[in-house]
């Protein structure tokens, strides 16, 4: 942790929330699966399929297993829900945006999201990954005008960052700056991660913590 942070910052409220405990609660293939909002904030991941969302979420939780890392993109069409330390339940999001899926199965995942959002009280930002090697791409910017229509705070968080030579970070940055200006629940700050190199996971779990634990 860098000196000036103090000990009772969010980098180490994040630190501390990610060390609890950790279960799976439920899986959503259909919209009828949802269970309902719970009492505890929440918080979702998306990104397209083999962003690196599994192994985001099971970097954050240090869990070698908790999201499937999955090889083949696509498949898993459901909404995962974790509660961690029983103080916010974290929605796995299913990936969307893989070449071979139908258009069926797009629908399918928009009307899920759509409904997923809908009775979601406590929702309070939704996290869409981006590879960075990649930037924002149309399928990014279609999930984001979703929602912006349901006004769903979002944040950018870049993953595999550590595919990303240096030079590249400073325009990868501008480029999804640009991208999201338009996006009225796109949050400024942008957040660049890895899980293989584990960098920027603790800037996510401050942010994490900074929206569902108390503030003294
Ligand atoms: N180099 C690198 N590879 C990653 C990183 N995160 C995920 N991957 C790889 O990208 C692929 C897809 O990851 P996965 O977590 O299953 O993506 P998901 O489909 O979004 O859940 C896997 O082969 C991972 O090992 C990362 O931070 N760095
Ligand atoms: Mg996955």
């Amino acid at each position: 942790m860098p000196e000036e942070l103090p000990a009772d910052s969010f980098v180490a409220k994040g630190s501390w929330l990610f060390a609890q405990e950790c279960n799976f609660v439920a899986g959503a293939m259909k919209e009828e699966m949802i269970p309902p909002a719970s009492t505890l904030p929440e918080v979702a991941f998306c990104g397209k399929s083999n962003v690196g969302k599994s192994s985001l979420i099971n970097a954050l939780t240090n869990r070698k297993t908790l999201a499937r890392v999955s090889h083949t993109p696509g498949r898993t069409q459901q909404i995962n829900f974790f509660e961690l330390g029983k103080c916010v339940m974290l929605a796995d999001l299913p990936g969307y945006g893989y070449a071979k899926v139908s258009k069926k199965m797009r629908t399918g995942w928009n009307r899920l999201i759509v409904s997923y959002l809908k009775g979601r009280v406590d929702l309070r930002r939704v996290f869409v990954l981006v590879d960075a090697r990649r930037g924002v791409k149309e399928h990014d910017i279609e999930v984001m005008k979703l929602l912006d229509k349901s006004a769903v705070p979002y944040q950018i968080v870049l993953t595999k960052g550590d595919h990303l030579a240096k030079k590249d970070v400073e325009p990868l940055l501008e480029s999804v700056a640009k991208a999201i200006k338009k996006h009225g629940a796109a949050l400024p700050e942008i957040l660049l991660t890895s899980s293989s190199d584990r960098t920027g996971l603790d800037i996510v779990r401050a942010a994490i913590a900074s929206l569902v634990l108390e503030k003294e």
